[in-house]
């Protein structure tokens, strides 16, 4: 007993402190300092995490995507069981029951008390429909899944528009209970993007996590978990908890939880609008339309904006990086074996933003998962300081151009027993690193628009009664209204920029 609890002082002994309740320590790693997936947890914020289960004395609740390949992990869980620790937990499954790491299913025999979403993957797998609109810009030929149209003004002349779909055509196999979280005796908090896998606690791709010390926080996440454990409310039919209300109001921390609270729609975006100086931006996928938007925004507002994004998430056809670079910002592609997998980002140098989600919208509106905001503005420059080190291992080459992630081109890639990108052929039996060549996929292309002509754009007319109204490119009016730019009528790139100026969308 005193010697878990002298590993509990010792764990925090480093951290910052917010107030005299609550205490954080930042856990970051870097692909930089691996060559391979680990079995061992040897990275630092594997190490914390075995550190704490062997520290609990009472309880553990854990959220977790699931395990692969971290035997000591689960070892020192059992050895908590062993020793009365009460362990419940929760994982992800599919439509099929099945889970994408190898040792889930290890994991449920050996520890009792673990449950699943799989009961509303089912429920709601008859609620899906086809996606199955034709949208009023076409769809690339070659690309076949849902359509998606995206459009932005780079500057007063100029707007870049595409239709964004995915090569093949997506079903529903479940949403993702895509959380990595453990609480630890009501009271510390390991959370943020590290998986319990070789190449997340065992230490390969980039993450960051957090440990936190306070229990008003703790109940937060004990709460979340109940709804998923004991009422058995995944994804939407989760509800806010007025705890997080409450707290909001009183803290330098922020936690929320998705998708019952819209964290990029209406906690991200908002933050990023209010940016007056900086934004540094690392995340696996970013593909979400208005965070791109008001990221273009901050970016024509004179803000610098910074932002590294994984091979493998540059390489979805719904990525954003493209129009993020035509817009001017600097976008790195790592070019790591190991992935960009953190989903973190500082603005201003005094917001840290961290946490399991993805900057995308099944990450907003889909899966379960939890997002912390802290202003504080020393963890800010922690963050910072690792953005710089990652920033500064990526060749200025990709800057312009994107590494295959499983090739020459990406270090290690090609010996590091893996498939980084998802092609079922690992390493030498990769054609990319056989070829030594740069295989890349197709992505939709991206067009150049001049706003003065009007090319593809929404005009937003306004009536000899002065009423403002949009027209869609589909609609019936589309052809006949002529837009006079000295007026005040306008082309838009997307109907939230015309929104945003009164304009109001035509009902025919
Ligand atoms: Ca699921
Ligand atoms: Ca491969
Ligand atoms: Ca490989």
């Amino acid at each position: 007993m005193k010697i878990r609890i002298l590993i509990f002082s010792l764990l925090f002994l480093c951290c910052n402190n917010l107030n005299e309740d609550t205490r954080i320590e930042l856990l970051f790693n870097s692909p930089i300092s691996f060559d391979s997936p680990k079995k061992q947890s040897s990275s630092k914020v594997g190490k914390s995490l075995l550190n704490l289960i062997d520290g609990a004395n009472n309880t553990i609740h854990f959220a977790i995507y699931g395990m692969r390949n971290q035997p000591k992990i689960l070892d020192a869980l059992i050895r908590a069981k062993k020793r009365g620790v009460s362990i419940l937990g929760v994982v992800d499954k599919d439509i099929y029951n099945n889970n994408y790491y190898s040792d889930t299913n290890e994991l449920i025999k050996l520890i009792d008390y673990i449950k699943s979403d799989y009961d509303s993957d089912i429920k709601n797998a008859g609620f899906v429909k086809e996606y199955n609109y034709k949208p009023y810009w076409d769809k690339p030929s070659g690309f076949n899944g849902p359509p998606s149209i995206v459009g932005y003004s780079i500057d007063d002349k100029t707007a870049i528009i595409s239709v964004q779909a995915s090569k093949e055509k997506i079903s529903f196999t479940g949403n993702i209970m895509h959380n990595k979280f453990f609480v630890f005796d009501n009271e510390i908090i390991w959370t943020g993007s590290t998986n319990i896998s070789d190449s997340g606690t065992g230490g390969y791709n980039a993450n960051v996590s957090a440990l936190i010390k306070s229990k008003e926080i703790a109940s937060l996440y004990i709460e979340e978990f109940n709804q998923m454990y004991y009422q058995g409310k995944y994804h939407n039919s989760k509800r806010v908890s007025s705890n997080l209300i409450k707290y909001n109001k009183n803290s330098d921390v922020n936690v929320y939880f998705s998708p019952q609270t819209k964290v990029l729609s209406d906690k991200i975006i908002p933050l990023i609008e209010a940016s007056t100086e900086s934004i540094n931006v690392s995340v696996f996928f970013l593909t979400h339309k208005d965070v791109t938007g008001a990221l273009i925004e901050a970016k024509r507002r004179g803000v610098s904006v910074k932002i590294i994004i994984d091979a493998s998430g540059a390489s979805n056809e719904y990525t954003k990086y493209e129009f993020l670079r035509m817009a001017g910002i600097p976008v790195k592609i790592e070019n790591w074996g190991g992935k960009l997998h953190s989903k973190a980002a500082t603005i201003d140098n005094k917001i840290l933003i961290l946490g399991s989600m993805n900057w995308t919208s099944a990450g907003e509106n889909r899966n379960d998962e939890n997002t912390i905001l802290i202003n504080d503005q020393k963890l800010a420059n922690q963050f910072n300081s690792f953005f710089q080190d990652i920033w500064n291992s990526i060749p200025d080459k990709w800057l312009k151009e994107r590494p295959s992630a499983e090739s020459i081109f990406s270090v290690n890639s090609c010996n590091d027993g893996i498939d980084n990108d998802y092609d079922d052929r690992i390493d030498n039996l990769d054609s990319a690193c056989i070829n030594k060549t740069n295989e890349l996929n197709k992505l939709p292309p991206i067009y150049i628009v001049n706003k003065t002509e009007g090319s593809k754009l929404i005009k937003g007319n306004i009536s000899k009664g002065g009423k403002k109204i949009y027209h869609l490119p589909n609609q019936k009016y589309y052809d006949k209204v002529n837009i006079d730019l000295k007026k005040g009528e306008y082309f838009f790139a997307n109907e939230k920029e015309a929104i945003k100026l009164g304009f109001r969308k035509s009902k025919i």
